[in-house]
């Protein structure tokens, strides 16, 4: 089997509640994900710090260590590891107004010692990997906040988080709205301009989403090639998304195949996983799915990758690149077409 390696996080295991109704499901206790995640061929699990050491707000530093020592035993004990954490910066009182940018400065400190205990969490789970998804960093109404000023917040913030761990990698991961109205990272692009404002550019990488490609009106493979032309892309996040509406999270190739298989192409072409990257999913299960049968979009996901790797790896590369030569692009799309349909070309 190829050399990838492949994460999900705990919450695209879940009960299923949406914004319109609670749960339907039953709960899978962490250790029942973790044995679920190894059942199915993954070899790591992603992390929110609060994953890893629920009510985080709430504990002393001993027990935030205590905690994080714990799930990190039960991951050792199922053969799985840590990829990376990242600090939940939506969810608490002091980041309504976003994180890092928020226009209070007590809100501001309060995401940059969240962050800090997310790096302290990583470090006992065995990763220097630290996610930022950006969510509430941006805004809803336009007058309300100076973009310059929120820029300037947010490289202090992540230089002091690279000054506090000089092993630390940051990966920014981009998304244009949802649930602000605009965020301030919302690009591949402005995430890759970002890094370079920082005091260490060679530490800050690029994590992928497709779906939030898509909402963006960007093509994700295209993306990534871009994050990896500047060795920027460490991690994805596969799935796949039906046109430009809430983030779905639905499971990878399923709207658009080609697409997906797009992404397998520019990830396998460009060696991607060669310096430990993984192959992350973030799928949500469909809440019209029964318990016993509500991880299958990870276990289809996963597959659904390898199908297309298989894909990619059987492409006839003499004659893709004679038409390529001859500019006969029709021909090479229908030359596409067949091969993933399996057509006799
Ligand atoms: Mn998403």
């Amino acid at each position: 089997m190829p050399p990838y390696r492949f994460s999900f996080g705990p919450w695209n295991l879940s009960d299923g509640p949406d914004p319109f109704g609670p749960a339907v499901r039953g709960s899978f206790t962490f250790v029942e994900k973790v044995k679920l995640a190894k059942e199915m061929g993954f070899d790591a699990l992603q992390f929110h710090d609060d994953d890893a050491v629920p009510d985080l707000d709430a504990r002393s530093s001993a027990e935030i260590v205590r905690q994080a020592r714990a799930t990190k035993q039960i991951l050792t004990d199922h053969g799985l590891v840590a990829e990376f954490v990242a600090p939940r910066l939506w969810f608490s009182p002091q980041t309504i107004d976003g994180a890092f940018t928020s226009n209070d400065a007590a809100d501001r400190s309060y995401a940059l010692e969240r962050s800090i205990k997310a790096i302290d969490i990583g470090h006992e789970l065995g990763t220097n990997i630290l996610v930022l998804w950006l969510a509430r960093d941006g805004t809803y109404v336009r007058e309300a906040k100076s973009v310059p000023c929120a820029m300037r917040y947010l490289v202090g913030a992540i230089d002091q988080m690279l000054e506090y761990d000089k092993n630390l990698r940051i990966l920014v991961e981009p998304k244009p709205n949802e649930p602000t109205d605009q965020a301030y990272i919302p690009t591949v692009g402005h995430a890759v301009a970002l890094s370079y404002q920082t005091s260490d550019p060679t530490r800050m990488g690029i994590l992928i989403e497709t779906a939030h490609q898509i909402l963006a009106g960007l093509d994700p493979s295209d993306e990534m090639g871009f994050a990896l032309s500047f060795n920027k892309l460490w991690s994805v996040h596969l799935n796949d998304q039906s046109g430009l509406k809430f983030d779905e999270d639905k499971s990878f190739g399923e709207v658009d195949l080609r697409r997906a298989f797009n992404q397998v192409r520019v990830l396998e072409e460009n060696n991607y996983g060669n310096n430990g990257e993984y192959v992350g999913l973030d799928v949500k299960a469909l809440r019209t799915q029964r318990k016993e049968v509500s991880a299958k979009h990870l276990a289809n996901s996963r597959e659904t990758f390898l199908w297309l790797l298989d894909k990619v790896r059987t492409l006839n590369r003499r004659l893709y690149a004679e038409l390529v030569k001859q500019r006969d692009y029709e021909e090479l799309t229908r030359y596409i077409t067949a091969h993933l349909l399996g057509v006799q070309y």
